[in-house]
């Protein structure tokens, strides 16, 4: 039996819930506060609908703002862990301040609502890197004292950073919030299973995709799932690939067997019948 001290354990404790087998398929649900309502069509304008599909569907976890954690507590209760985010920006703010995400809330506010791990964002090559830098360490260091784990949004964004898709960038991005003391990173897609491979070498930490913007269909964002899971990574957290899809369950159903099961994205998109 291994020993360790109750924070360390607390933190794989927590971990253990998040990864099966260290590999985690997670919704992203923060977009209301980042995007604004028009990420939302119809119904799923209630955060209670959009969490009650990511709950039914099965996802791993659930990442979301203190705010819909709170509004959705009774749906994910005992049924999947609670990522809350604990930094942010609004789309609403001028442009020279997009590249700056603030802190929303405190390490200690997620774990006493029950959440498993506290996601933060730092915009690698930013103006202001050293801000988020700081505030994620911070972060870090609240989390280790409370045996929780830290999932960073770890995105290169900033004055000189030509292609946020670029390899070589996101595999810095990857190895600086590694080096910072991230539990989990989450970053771009760099477009082929050995360009990912190079991202997920350079980290100490699972590294699991960012879904983006939509993709045209439902097979494309699958085939993007499985060039990370060819490359070694631990997943993906998406959001509108999701939720903007009238595909949902399907689409949870089908990144979960290429994510844990190591189904290709044709054996998926078939077997689940994913449409687009
Ligand atoms: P998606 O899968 O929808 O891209 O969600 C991931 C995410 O990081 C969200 O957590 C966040 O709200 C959004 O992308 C950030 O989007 P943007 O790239 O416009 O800042």
């Amino acid at each position: 039996m291994l020993n360790g001290t109750p924070s360390s354990i607390g933190k794989n404790v927590h971990l253990k819930r998040i990864l099966k087998g260290g590999k985690a398929v997670i919704f992203a649900f923060d977009h209301g506060f980042e995007h604004g309502p028009s990420d939302f069509e119809g119904d799923r304008i209630d955060p209670r609908v959009v969490v009650k599909l990511a709950v039914e569907s099965k996802f791993d976890a659930i990442m979301a703002m203190p705010g819909i954690a709170r509004a959705t507590w009774d749906l994910w209760a005992g049924r999947i862990p609670m990522i809350i985010k604990l930094t942010g920006k609004t789309s609403l703010r001028p442009a020279e301040f997009q590249f700056l995400q603030y802190k929303i809330g405190e390490a200690q506010d997620a774990a006493v609502m029950g959440a498993d791990a506290v996601a933060a964002t730092v915009y690698w090559g930013a103006v202001q890197e050293d801000v988020m830098a700081e505030r994620f360490a911070k972060i870090a260091t609240e989390c280790n004292l409370l045996g929780m784990p830290t999932l960073m949004l770890s995105y290169p964004r900033g004055p000189s950073i030509k292609d946020q898709n670029d390899p070589e960038i996101v595999r810095y991005a990857a190895r600086a919030s590694a080096e910072i003391g991230a539990d989990l990173i989450k970053t771009y897609y760099t477009g082929s299973a050995e360009s990912f491979r190079r991202v997920v070498e350079a980290s100490t930490v699972p590294v699991m995709m960012s879904g983006g913007v939509k993709y045209k269909a439902g097979i494309d964002f699958l085939r993007a799932v499985e060039n990370v899971m060819k490359a070694g990574g631990a997943g993906v957290v998406t959001g509108r690939n999701v939720f903007q899809s009238r595909d949902f369950a399907p689409l949870v159903m089908a990144t979960r067997a290429i994510v844990h099961q190591r189904l290709t994205a044709n054996e998926a998109a078939d077997k689940f019948k994913v449409k687009g």
